[in-house]
């Protein structure tokens, strides 16, 4: 009988320890011995063998989100990708030292997944208390592979602090700041900008020269039957069509990059009178393929660095391209995706899945402002 009681209460005060341990940042007044006044920390995470953090065109909405979310909670923003390959060996912190190393290693901790939870678009609308909520803990570790921050200059509560920021409200959003905050956060590391510059050197050979840049993902490697949808030719007409069939089409070099290696290969022999340029080996699944040499990675990234230079875009509908294409100076500059009309249709956030499956009767769309394509 005993027994049994005191086994309840040992369990009982188990418990309550556990949850003091776990939620004592929220709980606890903690006196300010320098403590409270310590540098906080939001970090976006792609850390686990096991997690999915998916490509790159995922992972810099969910980085991007994070660093937008950082200014608005006044947190130090911090990177930690480390899966496979750390991102620090690819790229270096340029004006923000997103380093992780810098976070102390014993430092209380708590972790928000968001995942691909578009539901989060409704809530951060009008409230990021799950974020404020956690104003006493030194570390937050994000995990997004969404535009999760695109939403806050909706609410309200925030227009003053991103005002405060300097940024004009319906501008804070990755769209209209993606070149800004690629920028601040970002340069390629000494060996790739040497190779970028050589790169840039045969791209834009002279003032006159007009870049065009192709972007077609075909389909994951384990989904080789969507490649079937994506019929290249289409682009290579496009691009005759539009660009070629004119008496300057001498001032066009194309810059091709595509997840299936063939592509650009066809593309050369398709423009014998145009240069066309790309990267080789270059057509690798950052989350489907491992590699711990980043050498995939590298390339990855590498071609959409490349692409913040581009006069011209015709791209597939891809998180990747259509980044990349953003990532301009002037994002919605001569930018065409091959996609498939939706106006009609009245999709929203919460409703798109009927309208990717099928993926078939694709068009030529002009991205020339927010809306005119599904990107969410
Ligand atoms: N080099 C290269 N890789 C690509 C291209 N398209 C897709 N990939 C690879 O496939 C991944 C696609 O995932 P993600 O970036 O999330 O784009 P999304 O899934 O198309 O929205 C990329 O991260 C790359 O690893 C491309 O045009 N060029
Ligand atoms: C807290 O930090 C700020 C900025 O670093 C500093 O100006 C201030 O004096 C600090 N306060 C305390 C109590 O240490
Ligand atoms: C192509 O890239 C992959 C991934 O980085 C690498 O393992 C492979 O050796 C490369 N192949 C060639 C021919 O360079
Ligand atoms: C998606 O949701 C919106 C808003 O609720 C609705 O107007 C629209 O008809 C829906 N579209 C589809 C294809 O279900
Ligand atoms: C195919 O797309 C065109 C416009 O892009 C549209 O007018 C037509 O109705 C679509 N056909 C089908 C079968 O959906
Ligand atoms: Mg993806």
């Amino acid at each position: 009988m005993y027994e049994k009681k005191n086994k309840i209460i040992s369990a009982l005060l188990i418990f309550i320890f556990v949850c003091i341990y776990y939620y004592q940042n929220d709980l606890l007044y903690i006196p300010d011995l320098g403590l409270k006044n310590q540098t906080k920390f939001i970090q976006y995470e792609c850390t686990k063998p096991s997690e999915i953090c998916g490509g790159w065109g995922d992972r810099l909405k969910g980085i991007l989100s994070t660093y937008a979310i950082s200014m608005i909670l006044d947190r130090k923003f911090t990177i930690k990708m480390t899966r496979n390959c750390d991102l620090k060996k690819i790229m270096e912190p340029n004006e923000i030292n997103w380093d992780y190393e810098q976070v102390p290693q014993k430092i209380g901790s708590k972790e928000i997944n968001i995942g691909w939870d578009r539901s989060y678009y409704d809530t951060f609308k009008k409230d990021i208390s799950l974020f404020t909520k956690k104003k006493n803990t030194p570390l937050i570790k994000v995990k997004a592979k969404i535009q999760f921050a695109n939403v806050l200059r909706e609410n309200q509560n925030l227009k003053p602090k991103i005002e405060s920021l300097g940024y004009k409200v319906d501008q804070f959003h990755i769209v209209y700041s993606l070149h800004k905050w690629y920028n601040q956060l970002f340069k390629l590391n000494k060996e790739s900008q040497k190779k970028y510059e050589w790169y840039m050197g045969r791209l834009k050979p002279n003032k006159k020269t007009k870049l065009i840049c192709v972007q077609i993902r075909t389909g994951d490697p384990d989904l080789a039957e969507r490649r079937d949808y994506y019929t290249r030719k289409e682009y290579w007409r496009f691009i005759n069509k539009k660009f070629l069939n004119s008496k300057n089409s001498g001032s066009y070099k194309i810059f091709v990059t595509s997840d299936y290696e063939r592509v650009k290969e066809e593309a050369q022999s398709y423009f014998p009178n145009n240069e066309v340029i790309y990267n080789k080996n270059s057509s690798f699944h950052i989350e489907k393929q491992g590699d711990n040499d980043c050498g995939g990675f590298e390339s990855v990234v590498f071609d959409f660095h490349i692409m913040q230079n581009c006069d011209i875009g015709v791209i597939s509908h891809s998180g990747y391209g259509l980044l990349a294409l953003l990532n301009r100076p002037e994002p919605f500059k001569e930018l065409y995706v091959y996609s498939k009309e939706h106006k009609h249709l009245k999709i929203t956030y919460n409703n798109d899945t009927s309208y990717f499956s099928p993926w078939k009767n694709l068009t030529w769309i002009k991205y020339s402002k927010l809306g005119d394509i599904l990107f969410f």
